[in-house]
């Protein structure tokens, strides 16, 4: 079947993309080939004077490379291939000598925004789905049909390698105010005006493009010695951001370099040859995994596909207006622009809390992700009170209060009480089993966990927790709603700490032992970010409140006995009134807000004295082991119900490095047996907190694996 179809008016050829049987359109193979045989056509046709590239599909352009064809690549001469022929189409479309105009609604992306750049007009639509971006160092890869070429050229080094580099998409107005569009329309429109663009380029001749900015951008732009400058301050930031573990950014910054001060011929030339190493790379490969590992789950809702219809949320409650029940509140207003009402014990707090949501806001605003209209409307939508007021309106009520059961359990009958029948209640506990919670719940089938992370405007994942006595209903209410407001969601079961603070506490608590054998600070978060988390252990810590971090240490110490008992390094700190960041005393000095340096009056608190001379390797050892050993435990005991949840869990729930796949990726590619070993070493050094988890000595023995060779 046909991808293309082309309609002529006015001598204008509208070129339609809609992929047969795909939610989007992407360049596959069979794609490639079709469009360079239309591109010849076109070429022929002398009754045809200009081209209209536009989509089929409701809202995307083009979504880029077909990445599935990226996972069958076992070559790099093959990798290199398929970024050549992709440069050769694109170039194919530059150079046809009848002026084509790209115009775009929804995802312009990767290969599409490529394709788009090679036109000689763009046109956008002002809808927030049109997105035009690079994204591809996210997969592990370089922009490789000439994206790291054109786009500089276009909009100037600096800009490119913004967007480049950091894998950033633009929405239409600032892709205008960059020039990487030259007009926008409202979507009802784009197809016409696109048409009148077209014809009106086969009278005048293509556009020329005044560069834009002053003599900084001159400067900086268009002389070399401004561009050396350049090129070492991206440098230094992507090895600041990265730590070298992804070879991607560095590759692109490279290909724009050269295609820079070499011409394009030599810039194409590196592009694809990049290109071809990194896409049979292995950070590659895992950074695929985990998108393909991420849009599986946006279909998946936890239960029995069609056994149940998610309910329409109209209104939500929260209880607790505190940091996590005002991030929510703001963030459920922004992204699903739903009625949301806080409720706490006071109102002063709850006063508090709205300006925290509105915060949430204002920031978009001033960001100008939401025009003045746009945030007044949404404003206007969050209200407050010191009582149940409003309740019985809510569809949807998300407590986020104290993480204590007794609290919890008093609060969900109060709701009860207060909101109708079949209103939901979902509780934002992070380690308290929700069959706790619901214990004595009039309408258990009602009641489920939903598990943000803080800060909830920025994390990206959502657990989901259901208990036995849940109702599908409830649980594909939770997931939607949790999607739309903009989360990854994994649906776990009802284990204390679920499962991403189930595998974070060891590995916290290790970092807690290690502080009271005198391991320097510096030491345990340097080790830890220099092998890919954002931040090392004792400094989250100090992000997530030590007073938090000891009441799920407790929690999970009552839960799973001695191998979770807390090291005493917290109860010290909380003693002498360090509860991190939030009062500004922790591991870490805060000036203004700020984190600056480690505190050393913690060490005689812990009452010892840093170390000299602590390996790394064995700090690194410890800590990745206690959390590589309670993955596979978890795992084993169902608390995930696939090692993809898991991975992906840990990734965005905790940051887990996404270069290394995930604690069961990663455990895949050690291999069980070697965890093992490794793990009876620290079990003998240190105690049974390490004794491998049971499922992992049995899959040594079997030679058994999370996911398929
Ligand atoms: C590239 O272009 C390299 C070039 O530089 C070099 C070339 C030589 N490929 O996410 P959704 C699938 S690299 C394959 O649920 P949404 C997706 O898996 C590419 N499949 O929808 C899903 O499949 P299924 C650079 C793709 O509305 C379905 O489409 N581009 C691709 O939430 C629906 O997707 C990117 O990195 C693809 N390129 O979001 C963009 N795109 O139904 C990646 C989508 O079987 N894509 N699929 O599960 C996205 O960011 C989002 O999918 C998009 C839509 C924003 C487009």
């Amino acid at each position: 079947m046909s991808s293309f179809t082309t309609t002529t008016e006015d001598s204008v050829a509208v070129v339609t993309f809609d992929l047969p049987g795909e939610p989007v359109n992407k360049l596959t193979a069979a794609v490639r080939l079709e469009f360079e045989a239309l591109l010849i056509h076109l070429r022929d046709d002398s009754a045809i004077k200009a081209v209209v590239l536009i989509s089929g599909k409701p809202d995307s352009f083009i979504a880029g490379a077909d990445i599935e064809e990226f996972t069958a690549l076992t070559t790099q001469a093959e990798a290199e291939r398929l970024s050549f022929e992709g440069q050769e189409m694109v170039s194919r479309v530059e150079t046809l000598a009848k002026p084509v105009v790209a115009a775009i609604h929804g995802a312009c992306l990767g290969g599409g925004l490529e394709l788009a750049l090679a036109c000689h007009y763009r046109i956008a639509t002002d809808h927030p789905k049109t997105q035009l971006g690079l994204p591809e160092v996210q997969l592990g890869i370089i922009p490789g049909a000439g994206g790291c070429q054109r786009l500089p050229r276009l909009i100037g080094v600096r800009a490119a390698l913004d967007m480049i580099l950091a894998g950033k998409s633009e929405r239409a107005l600032k892709a205008l105010r960059l020039g990487l569009v030259d007009e926008v329309v409202p979507h009802s429109i784009l197809r016409s005006v696109a048409v009148a663009a077209a014809g009106r380029l086969a009278q005048t001749g293509l556009p020329r493009r005044k560069s834009k900015g002053g003599l900084q951008d001159t400067l900086l732009d268009r002389t070399a010695a401004g561009r050396r400058m350049v090129y070492r301050g991206a440098r230094q930031q992507v090895l600041k951001k990265t730590g070298n573990h992804y070879p991607a950014p560095l590759a692109a910054l490279e290909a724009v370099r050269v295609g820079l001060e070499h011409g394009i011929a030599a810039g194409l030339a590196e592009e694809h040859r990049a290109f071809g190493e990194l896409a049979v790379g292995d950070v590659s490969r895992k950074l695929v995994q985990i998108f393909f590992a991420t849009t599986s789950l946006k279909k998946d809702d936890g239960i029995v596909p069609g056994s149940a219809v998610p309910r329409q949320i109209r209104r939500l409650g929260i209880i607790g207006s505190g940091f996590m029940g005002s991030g929510i509140a703001g963030t459920a207003v922004l992204n699903v622009e739903v009625d949301t009402r806080l409720k706490d014990a006071d109102l002063s707090r709850v006063g508090k809390g709205l300006k925290a949501a509105i915060e949430i806001l204002s920031e978009r605003l001033k960001r100008r992700r939401l025009t003045r209209p746009q945030y007044e409307r949404l404003t206007a939508l969050l209200s407050g009170g010191d009582s149940y007021a409003g309740f019985g309106r809510a569809d949807l009520v998300i407590e986020a209060v104290f993480e204590e059961l007794d609290l919890k359990r008093r609060v969900l009958a109060e709701v009860e009480a207060a909101a109708r029948p079949d209103t939901i209640f979902a509780s934002n506990t992070s380690t308290i089993p929700i069959r706790d919670i619901a214990a004595s719940a009039e309408r258990p089938e009602r009641v489920l966990g939903m598990h943000f992370f803080s800060p909830v405007e920025k994390m990206p994942l959502l657990e989901v927790i259901p208990t036995e006595l849940t109702s599908p209903e409830a649980i594909v209410t939770a997931v939607r709603f949790g999607r739309r407001m903009g989360k990854t969601v994994i649906v776990v079961d009802d284990h204390p700490g679920f499962w991403v603070n189930r595998i974070l506490s060891p590995y916290l608590n290790e970092a807690a032992f290690l502080l009271e054998e005198g391991v320097p600070i510096e030491l345990i978060d340097t080790t830890m970010a220099a092998w890919g988390f954002p931040v090392g252990p004792v400094a989250l810590l100090d992000e997530v409140g030590l007073d938090v971090a000891q009441k799920a240490g407790r929690v999970m110490h009552e839960a799973f006995g001695e191998r979770m008992k807390p090291a005493g390094a917290l109860s010290r700190m909380l003693a002498a009134n360090r509860f991190g960041r939030k009062n500004g005393v922790g591991f870490y000095r805060y000036e203004d807000g700020h984190k600056a340096g480690v505190d050393s009056s913690v060490y005689p608190l812990l009452g010892v004295r840093p170390v000299e001379g602590a390996d790394a390797r064995l700090v690194e050892r410890r800590l990745v082991y206690a959390m590589l050993n309670e993955a596979a435990g978890a795992c084993a005991e169902g608390v995930i119900r696939c090692a993809r949840d898991g991975d992906v869990g840990a990734i965005y729930g905790i940051g887990f490095p996404p270069f290394r796949g995930g604690p069961l990726r990663m455990l895949d590619d050690l291999g069980a047996a070697r965890a093992v070993e490794a793990l009876h070493l620290l079990q003998d050094q240190h105690g049974e907190r390490f004794r491998p988890a049971a499922a992992l000595v049995e899959m040594s023995r079997q030679g058994g694996r999370y996911y398929p060779a």
